[in-house]
């Protein structure tokens, strides 16, 4: 029997859907293997989650920042002690490699250490009046609730790009994971339920989009949105948000670029793909999709990308020698096989994969055979669209101007790579690319928190999170104003007027 979860947590008790009603999560390398089954949260739940929220709102306010960071502080140790336990989860919940579900939960420790530091600073700055006697200073101040929807391919650690900010800017939170990463999720509120963390500053909802997503955007006393996911309901959230006048930051899909140049380390820009295309499956928002590679170096390049791709080892994440796990779920696989089939009629060249793999080992899971293409060209869908799955295509190009062309030439602009060794390319690229994330020698995928992360164009609204801007998406600036001079003082007038 599948273990229950009752996994919405509302101001400090958990419980199960108004409804009753529950969901099942999987394996995604073995549907055999069931995680549980989950509370399947809707309209009624989210709205419970949002008032205790609400009530809280006020004594979380009042809670000093350094305290608020405090709770941080001890979750993020609590990472760090657990670490092994909910990597080895994770990758039966996720799929992804164990190295790489480590990798995840070092993310969030990371960030919680980075973090915790705000809640001391939090600072501000204090300027001059022209008046006399008057003294002027900015504070930051929380938006209110803030609801936090994200994805499954990082289960923890872009919970905690977004929880822990928030908290420690002074929101109270209600959070929503994806409904394919349930478990890991719900870790990290035990987590805070196991420090204290005061009843209704944390609550958690799990369940689907189109349910408990909604309503929480929905809701009117839900004053920030703060949404990793894709480009198509990402505009849904701004649409709406837009309407209802609520802070709402996104962080969507991308189509990202690796660019080789004739002058680069071809060892080391033939890893820097493979890893980049292939590592989380594919699936994360800075994955490789596409490699521009000069014309001087093009065959050499394709050669020794295919000799290293065709040798990866394609099995569950759980193994200790998995370099390609499978995908996230039945959906996705199908929606991945699609896009190849779309990219083999565009009339781009199959060069490996571009199958899925369903016999012995794989016959019980989502696995896709690490596909490269061709001859993909700028009007292709494969080449503007996000698969994000276990796929990469090839571009030729000719010149540095054309391979910033081609690394510009769709909607989205997350990360963006480029390998060469002349200085005058590097700061080209460095000023040329539309990215929010460019690196020099270095693959697209694996920023670090102490950076803002955050894409142009169609990859965000133009917020950023993580860095020493995380908590911009939560909170307002206040200038405040104190006149002591006894008079009332009319500025931009003359004291006679
Ligand atoms: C994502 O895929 O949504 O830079 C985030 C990286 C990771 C984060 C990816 N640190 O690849």
């Amino acid at each position: 029997m599948a273990e229950e979860f009752a996994s919405i947590f509302i101001d400090g008790e958990w419980r199960q859907a108004a409804s009753g009603e529950m969901f099942v999560v999987t394996n995604p390398a073995n549907r055999d293997d069931v995680i549980g089954l989950f509370s399947r949260g809707g309209t009624q739940d989210m709205d419970a989650a949002v008032a205790a929220a609400k009530a809280a709102y006020k004594g979380w306010l009042r809670t000093p920042a350094p305290q608020r960071a405090d709770y941080v502080l001890r979750v993020g140790i609590m990472l760090e002690q657990q670490k092994e336990q909910l990597a080895q989860d994770m990758a039966r919940e996720m799929g992804k490699t164990l190295k790489e579900c480590r990798a995840d939960v070092q993310e969030g420790i990371d960030f919680a250490f980075f973090m915790v530091g705000e809640g001391r600073r939090m600072y501000g700055v204090t300027t001059r009046s022209e008046l006399p006697q008057k003294f002027s200073m900015t504070v930051r101040h929380p938006i209110g609730v803030a609801g936090l929807i994200t994805p499954w391919n990082f289960p923890i650690a872009i919970p905690t790009w977004k929880l822990f900010p928030a908290l420690i800017a002074g929101c109270t939170v209600v959070f929503k994971p994806a409904e394919d990463t349930p478990w890991l999720a719900m870790r990290l509120i035990q987590m805070f339920e196991q420090v204290g963390l005061p009843k209704g500053v944390l609550n958690f909802v799990t369940g689907f989009g189109e349910e408990a997503g909604v309503a929480l955007v929905d809701n009117p006393d839900t004053r920030a949105v703060s949404f990793t996911g894709s480009l198509e309901v990402g505009r849904q959230i701004n649409e709406k948000c837009g309407r209802l006048m609520k802070r709402c930051s996104l962080e969507l899909g991308s189509k990202n670029c690796l660019i080789v140049m004739p002058d680069a380390d071809l060892d080391l820009a033939v890893e820097a793909g493979a890893w980049g295309a292939f590592a989380t499956s594919g699936q994360r928002c800075t994955a490789t999709s596409r490699i521009a590679v000069h014309g001087s170096i093009f065959e050499e390049y394709q050669e020794r990308f295919l000799a290293r791709v065709e040798g990866m080892k394609v099995g569950p994440g759980t193994a200790p020698d998995t370099e390609l796990a499978a995908v996230i779920n039945v959906k996705q696989k199908e929606r991945i096989l699609s896009y190849i089939g779309i990219g083999q009629s565009e009339g781009a060249k199959l060069l490996t994969g571009g199958h899925e793999l369903t016999d012995g080992e794989y016959a019980k899971g989502n696995f896709i055979a690490p596909t490269v293409f061709r001859d993909m060209t700028p009007d292709m869908r494969i080449f503007k669209e996000e698969i994000f799955g276990p796929v990469t295509g090839f571009v030729e190009i000719g010149s540095l101007d054309e391979a910033i062309e081609i690394a510009n030439g769709t909607d989205y602009g997350l990360s963006c790579s480029i390998y060469t060794r002349d200085i005058t390319n590097t700061f080209r690229a460095i000023e040329e690319l539309e990215f929010g994330v460019v690196y020099i020698n270095a693959p697209t995928i694996g920023a670090e928190v102490q950076l803002p992360f955050g894409g142009m164009k169609n990859t965000g609204n133009g917020h950023r999170e993580a860095g020493p801007v995380a908590l911009d998406e939560f909170t307002e600036w206040k200038s405040v104003s104190v006149d002591y001079s006894g008079k009332i003082q009319k500025a931009q007038m003359a004291p006679d007027e």
